[in-house]
């Protein structure tokens, strides 16, 4: 009995359309759920479609609803949160819904992002096998292009590395994956936890991750070696908003204690990753260059003096001409702690501060190790987080 959800704001329909038809026909599959940012032009169209495919006479074989988000959070930007924690509370109380028609209550929800052009019923059946085995949580895992997933390595990783080092968290694979499956007394745990129900932003699947870890949950990684083909950023400024939030998250839990039991965390092995994700280059450098000299302000400029000296200079010298070879791993985490301690989301200034810091670190990264190849690249990840995992664990 597990409920689907595809949290979705602008998408390609068609794109959408193919995976609630995949998802509806799985034999797991109780309800499908389209948790919709808004009621904007896709919203619209998705519902017509769905209405009429129900209303014909091939109709999907279990419930399709479509709904708009609640507002659940006060503080914090309205979004992808608000999504998934509105999909939460649906999943308790859709056997109460007599439109449902179920006989019971929901054991099992998953979320999936809507576009993913790669999605068949094998996402749901491994997630529904580690379930059955009594994992209380599946995430999913997959090959990304080296250049991708900046925000995780980076952000989430690091600083879970630096701040829990002795727990399951710098281990995850991929904390900010948005494809996943939890057991309904996780979903009673994170519904009843006010720092999730608040984070109703890119920050969610940081508090999803966090919480479950904190609260020793059993998790599987589950790998689908076809990875996740969806629709690819622009340049780097389109995940500005997302850095921010998802680097605000991890400082607002700070100061949180984490136990260092050991939580039962299997990850399955992962397979040779294909060369259409080894060759694939994930955003645009030359338009990332010129983003170091953008934007800068007076009180940017006052900003830095916050930082080491060395990182100063090499920003400073970033406003005029494309520097980055001195925010290497050992700056970028010496600059993290001074964020860890400063930053706030919604100071302009210190969010254009932290994204050009991390543009700086993103090209150091590229220059250094992804032209050395595909395999180099994500060794050089590893070996950043895991050094400062071995590193403050025995600091502890
Ligand atoms: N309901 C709702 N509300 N859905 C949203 C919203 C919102 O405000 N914003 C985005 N979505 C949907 C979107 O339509 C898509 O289906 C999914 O959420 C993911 O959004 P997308 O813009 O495709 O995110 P992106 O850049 O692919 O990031 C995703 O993968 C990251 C990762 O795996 O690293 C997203 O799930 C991130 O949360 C995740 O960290």
């Amino acid at each position: 009995m597990a409920l689907v959800c595809f949290p979705f704001k602008k998408e390609h329909i068609p794109t959408v359309l193919r995976n609630v038809e995949i998802a509806t026909n799985h034999p797991n599959v109780s309800i499908v759920l389209l948790a919709a940012a808004c009621s904007n032009d896709c919203f619209h169209e998705i519902s017509k479609a769905i209405a009429a495919k129900s209303a014909s006479s091939d109709p999907y074989p279990v419930p399709v609803r479509v709904e708009v988000q609640e507002r659940l959070g006060v503080n914090l930007r309205p979004g992808k949160g608000d999504g998934m924690n509105s999909a939460l509370r649906y999943f308790m109380k859709a056997h109460t819904l007599p439109e449902n028609k179920l006989t019971a209550p929901l054991q099992r929800i998953h979320f999936y992002d809507a576009d993913i052009e790669s999605f068949d019923k094998a996402w749901i059946t491994k997630a529904e096998e580690g379930t059955s085995l009594g994992y209380d949580v599946v995430r999913h895992y997959f090959p990304r292009s080296s250049t991708d997933a900046q925000v995780t390595w980076q952000v989430t990783k690091v600083g879970f590395a630096l701040l829990w080092p002795r727990t399951t968290l710098p281990w995850v694979q991929q904390p900010l994956g948005g494809e996943l499956c939890f057991t309904r007394r996780v979903v009673e745990k994170l519904l009843s936890d006010q720092r999730v129900v608040r984070q109703s932003n890119w920050g969610i699947d940081t508090l999803y991750t966090f919480v479950c870890a904190q609260n020793g949950y059993s998790l599987l990684e589950a790998y689908m070696p076809q990875g996740k083909m969806h629709a690819l950023y622009g340049g780097l400024r389109d995940l500005k908003t997302m850095l921010c939030e998802c680097f605000a998250a991890v400082q607002s839990l700070k100061d949180e204690h984490v136990q260092s039991s050991a939580t039962v965390h299997r990850i399955d092995p992962p397979a040779a990753v294909p060369e259409s994700i080894t060759s694939k280059i994930g955003y645009d450098v030359e338009k990332s260059l010129k983003l170091l000299r953008e934007n800068w302000s007076d009180r940017q400029m006052e900003l830095l003096t916050l930082f080491p000296s060395d990182i100063q200079d090499g920003l400073l010298a970033a406003s005029e001409w494309p520097e980055y070879m001195f925010m290497d791993e050992d700056a970028w985490i010496r600059a993290y702690k001074v964020y860890l301690d400063n930053f706030v989301l919604d100071d302009e200034d210190w969010r254009e501060l932290l994204f050009k810091t991390w543009v700086a670190r993103v090209l150091n990264y590229t220059m250094r190790h992804v032209l050395r190849g595909y395999h180099v690249a994500q060794q050089a990840n590893t070996d950043m987080v895991m050094k400062l995992h071995m590193k403050r664990s025995l600091a502890a």
